[in-house]
C-alpha cells in the first residue's frame, strides 16, 4: 500500500499544481523584488518588474542565479528577511571555493522537514518505524533534514550521524532499525562490514534505505539492496534550496518526484540558457516559491538530468527527475570526450566489482590519462598474475565500449581504497591541482 504524508497535495491534479505554482510564484517574485536588492538589480537590468510575471508561464523571462552569484552575495546579499527572523543556517562543504551559507526561518524549516517526511513515507515509513539517520549532522543538511522528517512522521529516530561503523551496526541490530538514511557509499560500507560480521540480509531488521547526496548507479542500488535485504530509495536535494527532500523516490523507483508545491523545476541548455522541452536532457534549474529567508529564483544547479510528467504508478502527480548523472562540473573531459564517473561505476559493477574505486586523471606529454583503480572483491583476490591481467583487460574493454576512450585499469587488493562515511571522493583530477 502506498503511503503519503500529504496526499491531497502529493496527488493533486496537474491543474491544481499549476494554480498553486502560479499564485506562489507571483507572491515570491514580489517578495524578492521588495527585499533582495541583489536580485532586483538583475531584474532591472533585463527591464523587468514584478508585473511582467503574470504566471509560471513567464518564469523563463526571469534572470538566472548561479553559484557565482551566491559567492558574490556572500554572506547576506540574498537574504529575503531581517536576520532576526532567521533561526538557522546550513552550509556546504565548500570544496570548490567559498562555502554556500543558506538561511532559514522557522516556516522554511517546517516546509523542509515536511518534504523529508514525504520521502520517508514514500519509502513505506510510519510511526511504527525506527529510523536511523546516519547522514552527517551539523552544517551538512543530510542529518538535520532527515531527522526533522523522521520526527514529523513519528518514527523513533536514532540520530547516529555518520561514522563509527560498528556502533551504527550495533544500533541497527539492538534497536531493530527499519529505515536507514545515509549516503549510498556509506550504505555500501555498512553492508560490507555487516557481511564481515556474519550478518546476512535475513538477519538485518532494516526494510528500507533513503540514500542520496551523491550520484549512484542502478547497479550500486541493486548491490546494496541485496546485501542489506532492503528496498533502496533515492533522495535528492541541495543546500541552496533547503537540503534533502527537494525530490524523492516512491515505490515505483522510476525517478524522483519533485515537491512542486514548493519548487518549480526547469531543464535548460547549459550553454545557451534556453528552456528545453520535457524529456530532453539538460541542466536542472529550480525556483523556490515558498522559502522566505533564502528565496532563490531560477537557480542553476549544474545537475544534469531529464524531467517527465508521465503518470506514475504510486499515484503521485508531481513531475519526476531522473537520477542526476552527476554535476556538469563533475563531468570530466578526457581527450575531448565527456566522461561521468557514474558511467565508469556502471561498468565496474556490471563486471562483479563493488563500488570501491578511484578515478585518477592526469596529463602526460600533453595527453590526458585516465587511470581507474578498482578493488578486487575478497572472492576474486588472487596472486595469479595471469588471472589479474585477464580481469584488467576485461575492464579496459568494457570501459572502452562505454566511454569510447581507453583507460588504464589497476586492480588493487580488497580494502585498499579508503571507505567513505559521507560523500565519496571518486575522482582525483591532477590536471587541476
Ligand atoms: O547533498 C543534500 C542532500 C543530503 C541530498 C542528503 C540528499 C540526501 P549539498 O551538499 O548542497 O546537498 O549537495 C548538493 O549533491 O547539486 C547534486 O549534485 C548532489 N546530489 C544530491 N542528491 C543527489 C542524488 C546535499 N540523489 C548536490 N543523486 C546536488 C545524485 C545528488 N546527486
Amino acid at each position: 500500500m502506498e503511503r503519503y504524508y500529504q496526499e491531497d497535495i502529493e496527488c493533486a491534479s496537474r491543474d491544481k499544481i499549476k494554480a498553486i505554482q502560479d499564485e506562489k510564484l507571483l507572491r515570491q517574485v514580489k517578495h524578492v523584488w521588495d527585499n533582495v536588492p541583489y536580485y532586483r538589480k538583475k531584474m532591472e537590468e533585463k527591464g523587468l518588474t514584478p508585473e511582467d510575471i503574470k504566471s509560471s508561464d513567464d518564469l523563463h523571462k526571469l534572470p538566472f542565479l548561479s553559484k557565482a552569484d551566491l559567492r558574490e552575495a556572500y554572506p547576506y546579499g540574498l537574504l529575503g528577511v531581517p536576520l532576526k527572523d532567521c533561526v538557522r543556517i546550513q552550509s556546504t562543504s565548500g570544496t570548490t571555493g567559498k562555502r554556500v551559507v543558506a538561511f532559514y526561518t522557522q516556516d522554511d524549516l517546517d516546509i523542509w522537514e515536511e518534504c523529508c517526511a514525504r520521502a520517508i513515507m514514500a519509502a513505506g515509513g510510519t510511526n511504527e518505524d525506527v529510523c536511523q539517520v546516519s547522514y552527517g549532522y551539523g552544517l551538512f543538511t543530510g542529518g538535520p533534514g532527515l531527522n526533522g522528517g523522521s520526527h514529523k512522521v513519528g518514527c523513533l529516530t536514532i540520530p547516529t550521524s555518520s561514522g563509527n561503523t560498528d556502533r551504527q551496526i550495533m544500533f541497527i541490530m539492538d534497536l531493530s532499525a527499519t529505515i536507514l538514511c545515509c549516503t549510498p557509499s556509506y550504505a555500501a560500507f555498512i553492508g560490507e562490514r555487516m557481511k564481515e560480521l556474519g550478518y546476512g540480509p535475513d538477519d538485518i531488521p532494516l526494510k528500507a534505505g533513503i540514500f542520496g547526496a551523491e550520484a549512484w548507479s542502478e547497479e550500486m542500488r541493486r548491490d546494496i539492496e541485496k546485501t542489506l535485504g532492503i528496498k533502496a530509495y533515492d533522495i535528492y536535494g541541495l543546500t541552496e534550496l533547503s537540503g534533502p527532500g527537494v525530490s524523492f523516490e516512491c515505490s515505483a523507483q522510476g525517478g524522483m518526484h519533485i515537491n512542486e508545491d514548493h519548487f518549480i523545476a526547469e531543464i535548460i541548455d547549459p550553454d545557451t540558457g534556453e528552456v528545453l522541452p520535457e524529456g530532453t536532457q539538460g541542466e536542472l534549474v529550480f525556483t523556490s516559491i515558498d522559502k522566505k529567508a533564502f528565496p532563490l529564483l531560477r537557480y542553476r544547479t549544474r545537475d544534469i538530468c531529464t524531467l517527465t510528467r508521465e503518470k506514475c504508478s504510486c499515484g503521485r502527480t508531481h513531475v519526476r527527475m531522473t537520477k542526476p548523472k552527476g554535476r556538469s562540473d563533475d563531468m570530466l573531459i578526457i581527450r575531448g570526450v565527456n566522461v561521468f564517473p557514474s558511467q565508469i561505476e556502471t561498468v565496474l559493477l556490471n563486471n562483479g566489482y563493488a563500488a570501491n574505486y578511484q578515478i585518477i586523471v592526469d596529463r602526460k606529454n600533453n595527453t590526458d590519462t585516465l587511470d581507474v583503480q578498482v578493488e578486487m572483491t575478497p572472492e576474486m583476490f588472487t596472486d595469479n598474475l595471469g588471472e589479474v591481467e585477464a580481469r584488467q583487460k576485461e575492464l579496459v574493454d568494457g570501459l572502452k565500449s562505454m566511454l569510447g576512450i581507453k583507460a588504464k585499469v589497476s586492480l588493487v587488493a580488497p580494502k585498499s581504497i579508503t571507505r567513505s562515511e559521507g560523500k565519496a571522493v571518486r575522482v582525483i583530477d591532477k590536471r587541476k591541482i
